[in-house]
Protein backbone atom coordinates (compact mmCIF):
# COMPACT_ATOMS: atom_id res chain seq x y z
CA UNK A 1 0.00 0.00 0.00
CA UNK A 2 1.43 3.54 -0.59
CA UNK A 3 2.43 5.32 2.02
CA UNK A 4 0.11 8.38 3.37
CA UNK A 5 1.36 11.27 1.96
CA UNK A 6 0.66 12.99 5.37
CA UNK A 7 3.77 10.36 6.49
CA UNK A 8 5.67 11.05 3.75
CA UNK A 9 5.88 15.09 5.03
CA UNK A 10 5.99 14.03 8.31
CA UNK A 11 9.38 11.82 7.15
CA UNK A 12 10.24 14.93 5.19
CA UNK A 13 10.16 17.13 7.86
CA UNK A 14 12.19 15.13 10.05
CA UNK A 15 9.30 14.14 11.91
CA UNK A 16 9.19 10.85 10.40
CA UNK A 17 9.34 8.52 14.00
CA UNK A 18 5.86 10.14 14.61
CA UNK A 19 4.83 7.10 12.87
CA UNK A 20 7.36 4.45 13.92
CA UNK A 21 4.29 2.09 15.41
CA UNK A 22 2.10 2.82 12.83
CA UNK A 23 2.34 -1.00 11.58
CA UNK A 24 1.71 -2.20 14.85
CA UNK A 25 -2.20 -0.21 15.11
CA UNK A 26 -5.34 -1.07 14.33
CA UNK A 27 -6.92 0.28 11.27
CA UNK A 28 -8.86 2.62 13.59
CA UNK A 29 -5.61 3.85 15.43
CA UNK A 30 -3.98 4.60 12.03
CA UNK A 31 -6.95 6.28 11.23
CA UNK A 32 -6.77 8.23 14.24
CA UNK A 33 -2.85 8.91 14.14
CA UNK A 34 -3.26 10.45 11.12
CA UNK A 35 -5.91 12.96 11.91
CA UNK A 36 -4.02 13.99 14.97
CA UNK A 37 -0.34 14.63 13.17
CA UNK A 38 -3.05 16.24 10.20
CA UNK A 39 -3.41 19.29 13.00
CA UNK A 40 0.04 19.51 13.13
CA UNK A 41 1.63 22.82 10.70
CA UNK A 42 5.05 21.32 10.42
CA UNK A 43 6.64 24.64 8.92
CA UNK A 44 5.43 26.13 12.66
CA UNK A 45 6.84 23.53 14.56
CA UNK A 46 10.07 23.71 12.46
CA UNK A 47 10.11 27.40 12.82
CA UNK A 48 9.76 27.06 16.60
CA UNK A 49 12.05 24.85 16.97
CA UNK A 50 15.04 27.31 15.14
CA UNK A 51 13.28 30.14 16.92
CA UNK A 52 12.68 28.91 20.69
CA UNK A 53 14.77 26.12 20.75
CA UNK A 54 17.86 26.27 18.71
CA UNK A 55 20.73 26.58 20.62
CA UNK A 56 21.52 30.24 21.13
CA UNK A 57 17.77 31.42 20.29
CA UNK A 58 17.04 34.41 22.06
CA UNK A 59 13.90 33.63 23.81
CA UNK A 60 14.72 36.37 27.23
CA UNK A 61 12.80 39.52 26.82
CA UNK A 62 13.89 42.64 25.71
CA UNK A 63 13.21 45.34 28.42
CA UNK A 64 14.82 48.11 25.80
CA UNK A 65 12.57 51.48 26.15
CA UNK A 66 10.05 49.80 28.43
CA UNK A 67 7.44 51.99 30.35
CA UNK A 68 4.55 51.75 32.18
CA UNK A 69 1.63 51.97 30.02
CA UNK A 70 -0.77 54.98 30.03
CA UNK A 71 -4.57 53.97 31.43
CA UNK A 72 -7.94 56.14 31.28
CA UNK A 73 -8.26 56.55 35.22
CA UNK A 74 -11.70 56.50 36.93
CA UNK A 75 -13.59 59.49 37.79
CA UNK A 76 -13.16 59.43 41.40
CA UNK A 77 -9.55 59.04 40.77
CA UNK A 78 -9.16 61.99 38.80
CA UNK A 79 -10.55 60.17 35.11
CA UNK A 80 -12.35 62.30 33.26
CA UNK A 81 -16.03 62.25 34.02
CA UNK A 82 -17.95 63.80 31.24
CA UNK A 83 -15.58 61.59 28.93
CA UNK A 84 -16.75 58.53 30.76
CA UNK A 85 -20.01 59.48 30.67
CA UNK A 86 -19.76 59.63 26.64
CA UNK A 87 -18.43 56.28 26.78
CA UNK A 88 -20.80 54.93 29.23
CA UNK A 89 -23.87 56.50 26.52
CA UNK A 90 -21.79 54.99 23.45
CA UNK A 91 -21.59 51.43 24.57
CA UNK A 92 -25.31 51.08 25.58
CA UNK A 93 -26.11 52.62 21.77
CA UNK A 94 -23.86 49.59 20.55
CA UNK A 95 -25.92 47.17 22.39
CA UNK A 96 -28.84 48.40 21.57
CA UNK A 97 -28.03 47.78 18.46
CA UNK A 98 -26.82 44.52 18.55
CA UNK A 99 -23.14 45.05 17.66
CA UNK A 100 -21.81 43.38 20.99
CA UNK A 101 -21.06 39.60 21.55
CA UNK A 102 -20.09 37.70 24.48
CA UNK A 103 -16.91 35.74 24.46
CA UNK A 104 -15.53 33.24 26.81
CA UNK A 105 -12.00 31.24 26.98
CA UNK A 106 -12.42 28.06 29.28
CA UNK A 107 -10.68 25.65 27.11
CA UNK A 108 -8.22 25.69 30.34
CA UNK A 109 -7.60 22.63 32.14
CA UNK A 110 -8.43 23.77 35.88
CA UNK A 111 -5.39 21.79 37.13
CA UNK A 112 -4.47 24.38 40.17
CA UNK A 113 -8.52 24.06 41.55
CA UNK A 114 -7.87 20.64 41.48
CA UNK A 115 -11.74 19.94 39.89
CA UNK A 116 -12.50 17.48 37.49
CA UNK A 117 -14.55 18.66 35.00
CA UNK A 118 -14.96 21.99 32.47
CA UNK A 119 -14.07 24.80 35.22
CA UNK A 120 -17.26 26.61 34.33
CA UNK A 121 -19.35 23.63 35.74
CA UNK A 122 -17.70 24.82 39.31
CA UNK A 123 -20.38 25.95 41.67
CA UNK A 124 -19.51 29.78 43.45
CA UNK A 125 -22.18 31.55 44.53
CA UNK A 126 -22.89 31.92 48.31
CA UNK A 127 -26.33 30.35 48.62
CA UNK A 128 -27.48 28.81 45.44
CA UNK A 129 -24.22 27.30 44.70
CA UNK A 130 -24.51 28.53 41.19
CA UNK A 131 -21.88 27.29 38.79
CA UNK A 132 -19.68 30.22 36.65
CA UNK A 133 -21.24 29.57 33.58
CA UNK A 134 -25.02 29.63 34.92
CA UNK A 135 -23.64 33.49 36.14
CA UNK A 136 -22.39 34.28 32.98
CA UNK A 137 -25.57 32.64 31.25
CA UNK A 138 -27.41 34.86 33.41
CA UNK A 139 -25.61 38.15 33.36
CA UNK A 140 -25.68 37.60 29.49
CA UNK A 141 -29.50 36.71 29.43
CA UNK A 142 -30.29 39.97 32.05
CA UNK A 143 -28.38 42.38 30.11
CA UNK A 144 -29.88 41.57 26.55
CA UNK A 145 -33.17 42.12 28.13
CA UNK A 146 -32.20 45.64 29.79
CA UNK A 147 -30.72 46.42 26.07
CA UNK A 148 -33.63 45.18 24.17
CA UNK A 149 -31.28 42.65 21.87
CA UNK A 150 -30.41 39.31 23.05
CA UNK A 151 -26.73 38.81 22.92
CA UNK A 152 -24.94 35.87 21.28
CA UNK A 153 -22.25 34.08 23.43
CA UNK A 154 -19.30 31.80 22.15
CA UNK A 155 -17.88 29.53 24.26
CA UNK A 156 -14.05 28.27 23.62
CA UNK A 157 -13.55 24.92 25.07
CA UNK A 158 -10.70 22.47 24.32
CA UNK A 159 -10.78 18.54 23.19
CA UNK A 160 -10.66 17.40 26.85
CA UNK A 161 -13.30 19.64 28.22
CA UNK A 162 -15.83 19.97 24.80
CA UNK A 163 -18.07 17.64 25.30
CA UNK A 164 -18.57 17.54 28.50
CA UNK A 165 -19.16 21.55 28.56
CA UNK A 166 -22.03 20.87 25.66
CA UNK A 167 -23.75 18.31 27.65
CA UNK A 168 -23.59 20.47 30.85
CA UNK A 169 -25.48 23.36 28.97
CA UNK A 170 -27.99 21.00 27.22
CA UNK A 171 -28.89 19.45 30.93
CA UNK A 172 -29.26 22.94 32.09
CA UNK A 173 -31.89 23.83 29.50
CA UNK A 174 -29.12 26.72 28.42
CA UNK A 175 -29.72 28.60 31.51
CA UNK A 176 -33.07 30.33 29.56
CA UNK A 177 -30.50 31.60 27.07
CA UNK A 178 -31.69 30.87 23.40
CA UNK A 179 -29.87 27.60 21.93
CA UNK A 180 -29.20 29.30 19.07
CA UNK A 181 -26.99 32.07 20.56
CA UNK A 182 -24.64 30.23 22.40
CA UNK A 183 -21.83 28.68 20.35
CA UNK A 184 -19.48 26.09 21.47
CA UNK A 185 -15.96 25.60 19.29
CA UNK A 186 -12.96 23.95 20.28
CA UNK A 187 -9.53 25.88 20.51
CA UNK A 188 -6.70 23.92 18.43
CA UNK A 189 -4.26 22.16 19.61
CA UNK A 190 0.09 22.17 19.42
CA UNK A 191 2.21 18.92 19.68
CA UNK A 192 4.73 18.94 22.60
CA UNK A 193 8.43 18.37 21.51
CA UNK A 194 11.39 17.24 23.14
CA UNK A 195 14.29 19.78 23.60
CA UNK A 196 15.84 18.85 20.36
CA UNK A 197 12.00 20.01 18.55
CA UNK A 198 10.88 16.48 17.58
CA UNK A 199 7.44 15.81 18.22
CA UNK A 200 6.61 13.92 21.24
CA UNK A 201 4.43 10.51 21.47
CA UNK A 202 2.24 9.83 24.41
CA UNK A 203 1.54 6.21 23.11
CA UNK A 204 2.28 4.41 20.23
CA UNK A 205 -1.13 5.57 18.49
CA UNK A 206 -1.01 9.15 20.52
CA UNK A 207 0.65 12.07 20.05
CA UNK A 208 1.18 14.25 22.79
CA UNK A 209 -1.32 16.97 22.34
CA UNK A 210 -2.08 20.34 24.21
CA UNK A 211 -4.04 23.25 23.92
CA UNK A 212 -2.39 25.78 21.89
CA UNK A 213 -2.87 29.04 24.97
CA UNK A 214 -5.76 31.35 24.82
CA UNK A 215 -4.05 33.13 22.33
CA UNK A 216 -5.44 30.18 20.16
CA UNK A 217 -8.99 31.75 20.46
CA UNK A 218 -8.29 34.47 17.56
CA UNK A 219 -7.63 31.50 15.10
CA UNK A 220 -9.92 29.27 16.58
CA UNK A 221 -12.81 32.04 16.18
CA UNK A 222 -11.59 32.16 12.70
CA UNK A 223 -11.58 28.65 11.95
CA UNK A 224 -14.47 27.88 13.30
CA UNK A 225 -16.80 30.24 11.68
CA UNK A 226 -17.66 31.98 14.70
CA UNK A 227 -16.50 35.31 12.88
CA UNK A 228 -18.67 34.79 9.84
CA UNK A 229 -21.65 34.34 12.10
CA UNK A 230 -20.81 37.31 13.89
CA UNK A 231 -20.70 39.28 10.52
CA UNK A 232 -23.58 38.00 9.27
CA UNK A 233 -25.74 39.01 12.56
CA UNK A 234 -23.94 42.54 12.39
CA UNK A 235 -21.74 41.98 15.51
CA UNK A 236 -18.38 43.43 15.44
CA UNK A 237 -17.47 44.05 19.21
CA UNK A 238 -16.82 41.38 20.97
CA UNK A 239 -16.12 41.41 25.23
CA UNK A 240 -13.64 38.87 26.36
CA UNK A 241 -13.18 37.59 29.85
CA UNK A 242 -12.25 34.07 31.71
CA UNK A 243 -13.87 31.11 32.48
CA UNK A 244 -12.62 31.45 36.28
CA UNK A 245 -13.90 35.07 37.17
CA UNK A 246 -17.84 35.19 38.47
CA UNK A 247 -17.59 39.14 38.83
CA UNK A 248 -16.67 40.67 35.17
CA UNK A 249 -18.91 42.75 33.94
CA UNK A 250 -19.00 40.50 30.92
CA UNK A 251 -21.17 43.39 29.33
CA UNK A 252 -19.66 46.57 30.24
CA UNK A 253 -21.15 49.89 28.55
CA UNK A 254 -18.68 51.87 29.74
CA UNK A 255 -15.58 49.34 28.34
CA UNK A 256 -17.29 48.98 24.94
CA UNK A 257 -17.87 52.88 24.76
CA UNK A 258 -14.25 53.71 25.48
CA UNK A 259 -13.43 51.00 22.63
CA UNK A 260 -16.30 52.58 20.20
CA UNK A 261 -15.61 56.19 20.78
CA UNK A 262 -11.43 55.76 20.64
CA UNK A 263 -12.12 53.71 17.07
CA UNK A 264 -10.37 50.88 19.16
CA UNK A 265 -9.02 47.80 17.58
CA UNK A 266 -8.50 46.24 21.19
CA UNK A 267 -9.71 47.34 24.78
CA UNK A 268 -8.54 46.21 27.99
CA UNK A 269 -9.28 46.83 31.47
CA UNK A 270 -6.48 47.46 34.17
CA UNK A 271 -6.75 47.45 37.97
CA UNK A 272 -3.98 48.49 40.74
CA UNK A 273 -2.04 45.60 41.38
CA UNK A 274 -2.62 44.53 44.90
CA UNK A 275 1.22 44.39 45.55
CA UNK A 276 4.08 44.31 43.73
CA UNK A 277 4.56 40.24 43.01
CA UNK A 278 0.50 39.92 41.76
CA UNK A 279 0.44 37.24 39.08
CA UNK A 280 -1.20 39.08 36.70
CA UNK A 281 0.28 40.90 33.61
CA UNK A 282 1.52 44.23 33.65
CA UNK A 283 0.01 46.61 30.78
CA UNK A 284 3.53 48.59 29.30
CA UNK A 285 4.77 50.48 26.29
CA UNK A 286 7.73 49.92 24.22
CA UNK A 287 8.71 51.62 21.19
CA UNK A 288 5.02 53.44 20.83
CA UNK A 289 3.05 50.24 21.35
CA UNK A 290 1.21 48.94 24.02
CA UNK A 291 2.46 45.35 25.50
CA UNK A 292 1.43 43.23 28.22
CA UNK A 293 4.23 41.61 29.68
CA UNK A 294 3.57 38.53 32.06
CA UNK A 295 4.20 38.69 36.06
CA UNK A 296 6.60 35.23 35.36
CA UNK A 297 8.95 37.16 32.33
CA UNK A 298 8.90 40.41 34.60
CA UNK A 299 11.83 41.30 36.26
CA UNK A 300 11.16 41.24 39.95
CA UNK A 301 13.03 44.49 40.21
CA UNK A 302 10.84 46.35 37.46
CA UNK A 303 7.83 44.49 39.44
CA UNK A 304 8.48 45.97 42.62
CA UNK A 305 9.84 49.61 40.90
CA UNK A 306 9.04 52.49 42.92
CA UNK A 307 7.49 55.38 40.79
CA UNK A 308 10.10 58.18 41.93
CA UNK A 309 7.74 61.34 41.43
CA UNK A 310 4.36 59.38 42.15
CA UNK A 311 5.24 57.07 44.78
CA UNK A 312 3.94 53.64 44.56
CA UNK A 313 4.61 50.85 42.32
CA UNK A 314 5.86 52.16 38.78
CA UNK A 315 4.48 49.06 37.08
CA UNK A 316 1.09 49.49 38.75
CA UNK A 317 -1.58 48.43 36.11
CA UNK A 318 -2.26 45.02 36.30
CA UNK A 319 -4.17 42.55 33.25
CA UNK A 320 -6.82 41.26 34.48
CA UNK A 321 -7.57 39.40 31.16
CA UNK A 322 -10.53 41.35 30.07
CA UNK A 323 -10.51 42.50 26.58
CA UNK A 324 -12.95 43.84 23.95
CA UNK A 325 -11.67 43.35 20.72
CA UNK A 326 -13.38 44.59 17.14
CA UNK A 327 -13.99 41.40 14.68
CA UNK A 328 -12.17 42.69 11.88
CA UNK A 329 -9.09 42.56 13.46
CA UNK A 330 -9.67 38.80 15.19
CA UNK A 331 -9.86 38.19 11.88
CA UNK A 332 -6.35 40.12 10.41
CA UNK A 333 -4.62 38.50 13.44
CA UNK A 334 -6.00 34.83 12.69
CA UNK A 335 -4.96 34.86 9.25
CA UNK A 336 -1.11 35.75 10.27
CA UNK A 337 0.87 36.78 7.14
CA UNK A 338 3.93 39.44 7.18
CA UNK A 339 4.68 40.03 10.81
CA UNK A 340 0.99 39.90 12.00
CA UNK A 341 0.92 37.10 14.21
CA UNK A 342 1.13 36.03 18.04
CA UNK A 343 4.02 34.72 19.08
CA UNK A 344 4.46 31.52 21.05
CA UNK A 345 5.55 31.19 24.22
CA UNK A 346 8.11 27.72 25.82
CA UNK A 347 7.22 26.15 28.73
CA UNK A 348 9.50 23.78 30.00
CA UNK A 349 7.49 20.69 31.24
CA UNK A 350 7.57 16.98 32.07
CA UNK A 351 6.09 15.26 29.36
CA UNK A 352 4.89 11.66 29.93
CA UNK A 353 6.16 9.98 26.57
CA UNK A 354 7.38 6.83 24.82
CA UNK A 355 11.14 6.14 23.69
CA UNK A 356 12.56 5.08 20.85
CA UNK A 357 11.99 1.24 21.70
CA UNK A 358 8.11 1.74 22.62
CA UNK A 359 8.72 1.59 26.51
CA UNK A 360 7.13 4.61 28.16
CA UNK A 361 8.84 7.60 30.39
CA UNK A 362 7.66 9.07 33.22
CA UNK A 363 10.46 11.96 32.90
CA UNK A 364 11.33 13.78 36.70
CA UNK A 365 12.77 16.48 35.04
CA UNK A 366 11.04 18.50 32.01
CA UNK A 367 12.24 16.64 29.26
CA UNK A 368 10.54 18.69 26.63
CA UNK A 369 8.71 21.82 25.89
CA UNK A 370 4.64 23.01 25.25
CA UNK A 371 4.01 25.79 22.80
CA UNK A 372 1.30 28.09 24.03
CA UNK A 373 0.27 32.00 23.05
CA UNK A 374 -1.41 34.85 24.65
CA UNK A 375 -4.49 36.47 23.93
CA UNK A 376 -3.19 39.94 25.08
CA UNK A 377 0.00 39.43 23.10
CA UNK A 378 -2.29 41.11 19.90
CA UNK A 379 -2.50 44.30 21.82
CA UNK A 380 0.88 45.65 20.39
CA UNK A 381 -1.19 45.08 16.49
CA UNK A 382 -4.09 46.94 17.59
CA UNK A 383 -4.68 50.21 16.06
CA UNK A 384 -5.98 52.29 18.73
CA UNK A 385 -5.87 50.48 22.07
CA UNK A 386 -7.24 51.59 24.69
CA UNK A 387 -6.84 50.73 28.42
CA UNK A 388 -9.67 52.07 31.33
CA UNK A 389 -8.85 51.41 34.70
CA UNK A 390 -11.28 49.44 36.68
CA UNK A 391 -12.26 48.63 40.33
CA UNK A 392 -11.07 45.42 41.73
CA UNK A 393 -14.14 44.63 43.33
CA UNK A 394 -16.29 45.39 40.32
CA UNK A 395 -14.60 42.95 37.81
CA UNK A 396 -12.01 40.65 38.88
CA UNK A 397 -11.95 38.43 42.25
CA UNK A 398 -11.17 34.70 40.23
CA UNK A 399 -11.05 31.05 41.22
CA UNK A 400 -7.55 29.98 40.24
CA UNK A 401 -6.29 27.65 43.71
CA UNK A 402 -8.40 24.85 46.07
CA UNK A 403 -7.50 27.44 48.87
CA UNK A 404 -5.61 30.55 50.32
CA UNK A 405 -5.77 33.54 47.30
CA UNK A 406 -8.17 33.51 44.58
CA UNK A 407 -10.01 30.14 46.18
CA UNK A 408 -13.83 29.67 46.29
CA UNK A 409 -13.34 30.95 49.63
CA UNK A 410 -12.00 34.43 48.28
CA UNK A 411 -14.56 34.62 45.81
CA UNK A 412 -17.58 33.78 47.77
CA UNK A 413 -16.49 36.71 49.94
CA UNK A 414 -16.36 39.06 47.27
CA UNK A 415 -19.26 38.04 45.86
CA UNK A 416 -20.91 38.56 49.03
CA UNK A 417 -19.15 42.26 49.43
CA UNK A 418 -20.20 43.21 46.34
CA UNK A 419 -24.08 42.05 46.87
CA UNK A 420 -23.81 43.86 50.25
CA UNK A 421 -22.09 46.92 48.60
CA UNK A 422 -25.32 47.24 46.00
CA UNK A 423 -27.98 47.06 49.09
CA UNK A 424 -26.22 49.51 51.16
CA UNK A 425 -26.24 51.52 48.05
CA UNK A 426 -30.14 51.19 47.92
CA UNK A 427 -30.30 52.48 51.17
CA UNK A 428 -30.63 49.17 52.78
CA UNK A 429 -29.21 48.43 56.53
CA UNK A 430 -26.48 45.30 56.14
CA UNK A 431 -24.16 44.76 59.30
CA UNK A 432 -20.58 44.21 57.81
CA UNK A 433 -16.98 44.02 59.48
CA UNK A 434 -13.96 46.48 58.33
CA UNK A 435 -13.45 44.98 54.90
CA UNK A 436 -17.19 45.53 53.66
CA UNK A 437 -17.95 41.64 54.92
CA UNK A 438 -21.43 40.51 56.41
CA UNK A 439 -21.59 37.87 58.92
CA UNK A 440 -24.14 35.95 56.89
CA UNK A 441 -24.63 35.09 53.11
CA UNK A 442 -27.08 36.69 50.91
CA UNK A 443 -26.94 36.62 47.20
CA UNK A 444 -28.46 38.25 44.35
CA UNK A 445 -29.21 36.68 40.88
CA UNK A 446 -27.93 38.02 38.04
CA UNK A 447 -31.38 38.33 36.53
CA UNK A 448 -32.33 40.74 39.59
CA UNK A 449 -29.21 42.69 38.94
CA UNK A 450 -26.13 41.82 37.69
CA UNK A 451 -24.02 45.10 38.11
CA UNK A 452 -24.69 48.30 39.80
CA UNK A 453 -26.63 50.10 37.24
CA UNK A 454 -29.12 46.94 36.84
CA UNK A 455 -29.60 45.96 40.72
CA UNK A 456 -30.26 50.12 41.36
CA UNK A 457 -32.48 50.07 39.20
CA UNK A 458 -34.76 46.54 40.36
CA UNK A 459 -34.27 47.47 44.11
CA UNK A 460 -35.78 50.89 43.38
CA UNK A 461 -38.90 49.21 41.90
CA UNK A 462 -38.95 46.46 44.70
CA UNK A 463 -42.05 47.02 47.10
CA UNK A 464 -41.94 46.10 49.88
CA UNK A 465 -38.30 45.22 50.76
CA UNK A 466 -37.60 42.48 52.00
CA UNK A 467 -36.03 41.73 55.34
CA UNK A 468 -32.19 41.82 55.51
CA UNK A 469 -31.26 38.49 56.88
CA UNK A 470 -29.00 34.94 56.81
CA UNK A 471 -30.07 33.31 53.26
CA UNK A 472 -32.04 36.51 51.69
CA UNK A 473 -32.10 35.48 48.21
CA UNK A 474 -32.72 37.99 45.28
CA UNK A 475 -34.04 36.57 42.44
CA UNK A 476 -37.07 37.80 39.53
C1 LIG B 1 -4.04 34.75 33.45
C2 LIG B 1 -3.08 35.77 32.85
C3 LIG B 1 -2.64 36.77 33.91
C4 LIG B 1 -3.84 37.42 34.57
C5 LIG B 1 -4.75 36.33 35.12
C6 LIG B 1 -6.02 36.95 35.66
C7 LIG B 1 -1.91 34.39 31.24
C8 LIG B 1 -0.64 33.79 30.79
N1 LIG B 1 -1.91 35.08 32.36
O1 LIG B 1 -3.29 33.95 34.31
O2 LIG B 1 -1.85 37.79 33.33
O3 LIG B 1 -4.50 38.23 33.65
O4 LIG B 1 -5.12 35.39 34.10
O5 LIG B 1 -6.85 35.97 36.17
O6 LIG B 1 -2.91 34.31 30.58
N2 LIG B 1 -7.44 29.02 28.65
C9 LIG B 1 -7.93 28.46 27.50
N3 LIG B 1 -7.08 27.70 26.75
C10 LIG B 1 -5.79 27.49 27.09
C11 LIG B 1 -5.30 28.07 28.27
C12 LIG B 1 -6.16 28.83 29.03
O7 LIG B 1 -9.10 28.63 27.14
O8 LIG B 1 -5.09 26.80 26.35
C13 LIG B 1 -8.36 29.85 29.45
C14 LIG B 1 -8.72 29.21 30.77
O9 LIG B 1 -9.82 28.36 30.64
C15 LIG B 1 -9.02 30.44 31.61
C16 LIG B 1 -8.04 31.47 31.05
O10 LIG B 1 -7.70 31.06 29.76
O11 LIG B 1 -10.32 30.92 31.38
C17 LIG B 1 -6.81 31.73 31.92
O12 LIG B 1 -5.99 30.67 31.95
P1 LIG B 1 -4.91 30.42 33.09
O13 LIG B 1 -5.57 29.89 34.31
O14 LIG B 1 -3.85 29.61 32.49
O15 LIG B 1 -4.37 31.88 33.39
P2 LIG B 1 -3.51 32.40 34.61
O16 LIG B 1 -4.26 32.27 35.88
O17 LIG B 1 -2.16 31.76 34.60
Amino acid sequence: MAKPPLIEAFERAGQGHVFAFFEQLTPADQQQLLSDAAEIDLGEIAHLTQTLLAKGAVTGLNLDGLAPAPYELRPEKGGDVKAWGAAKTAGEVALRAGRVAAFTVAGGQGTRLGYDGPKGTFPVTPIKQKTLFQVFAEKIRAAGARYGKPLHWFIMTSNANHAATEAFFIEHAFFGLEKARVHFFRQGRMPAVDLDGKILLETKGTLAMSPDGHGGSLRALDRSGALDLMDKEGIDILSYFQVDNPLVRGIDPAFIGWHVLRGSEMSSKMVAKAYAGEKVGHFCTQNGQAVVIEYSDLPKSYQEEIDPVMGGLRYLAGSIAIHVFDTKFIRRMAKGGAGVALPFHRADKKIPTIDAAGNVVKPDKPNGVKFEMFVFDALPFAKNPVIIETRREDDFSPVKNAEGLDSPVTCRDDQLRQFTRWLKAGGAVVPTDATGLPPFAVEVSPLFGYDEDSFADAWKRLSPKPEIKAGLYLAV
